[in-house]
């Protein structure tokens, strides 16, 4: 596996750990680390598997390094925004399922890459907000379009407009986290998830997360015929047969990804 300056990739029992330690910055977001997520997620691991993302110490990512970030012209600021873009997309459409598990703040660029990915988990000291109008910019990382898919406009709106930060128990409450858990138990908590998932067919977990991604996209019609062959192909596969099998003879299935 990959050695990484602001990374530490830790692969168990068909888990991912990914955390971002530059705890002296609160492991903001600067070109490095940006680069290095994006060496993580260019190629699909080696098979079916989940990753969590989490970060070291005190935050998850308190956002875009804004001492990288204080001195650039527009031509720069674009190119930053597009690079950041280009690597939580790269997340978001990573072929296997994600869980951000949010250890503490949360901020700008930092909430932007955890609504990159599928699931989000926060522990109880967590804080998430989308701070930039302090500092006169807007999020440059998706947030003005990732935020309001997720949770709504009118709420997306007050975050965005406001700067503010929200507790773990708010976040929870407006759908922008899925479950909250105390601060020992966060990572459990999100491997609890993972195995969870990993114990289903891999070829059926990977089509739902192709097909939930792509089908916001496309019209609901477009959406259900892309559903309705992906359904029926999942009937050439001998993962279907054995799920279907093990049912009927009352036991556990065992899935091959094939
Ligand atoms: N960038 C760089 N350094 C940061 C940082 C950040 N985002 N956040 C914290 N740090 C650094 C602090 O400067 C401090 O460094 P030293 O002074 O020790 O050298 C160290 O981390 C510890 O921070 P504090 O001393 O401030 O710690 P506290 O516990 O007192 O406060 C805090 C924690 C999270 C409340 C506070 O650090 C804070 O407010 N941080 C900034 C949060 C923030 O505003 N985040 C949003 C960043 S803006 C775009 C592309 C991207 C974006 C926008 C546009 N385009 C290209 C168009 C995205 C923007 C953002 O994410």
């Amino acid at each position: 596996m990959a050695e990484y300056k602001h990374l530490r990739v830790e692969k168990d029992e068909g888990i991912r750990l990914v955390t971002i330690s530059r705890p002296e910055a609160l492991n903001a977001l600067n070109r490095e680390v940006l680069d290095e997520l994006k060496d993580v997620f260019s190629s699909p691991g080696d098979g079916f598997e989940v990753v969590i993302i989490t970060g070291e110490g005190k935050a998850f990512v308190a956002g875009a390094d804004i001492g990288e970030m204080r001195s650039m012209d527009s031509v720069e600021a674009t190119e930053f925004s597009r690079m950041g873009q280009e690597v939580f997309s790269l997340i978001e459409s990573y072929p296997w399922p994600t869980i951000a598990a949010i250890n503490g703040y949360a901020l700008g660029g930092g909430l932007e890459l955890a609504l990159a990915c599928d699931i989000r988990v926060a522990s109880e000291k967590a804080k998430m907000g989308q701070p930039e109008v302090n500092l006169a910019v807007i999020p440059g990382f998706g947030g003005t379009q990732r935020l309001p898919r997720l949770i709504g406009p009118g709420r997306a709106f007050d975050l965005l407009y406001t700067g503010k930060m929200v507790s773990a128990g708010e976040a929870l409450s407006m759908g922008l986290v899925n479950a909250v858990f105390s601060p020992e138990e966060l990572l459990q908590g999100a491997r609890k998830i993972a195995s969870e998932i990993l114990k289903k067919g891999p070829e059926a977990i990977r089509t739902i997360k192709w097909l939930v991604r792509k089908g916001l996209d496309v019209p609901l019609e477009d959406g259900l015929i892309m559903e309705r062959l992906a359904f029926g192909r999942l009937f050439s596969t001998s993962d279907q047969k054995e799920g279907m099998a093990a049912f009927l003879q009352k036991r556990a299935p065992e899935f091959t990804g094939k």
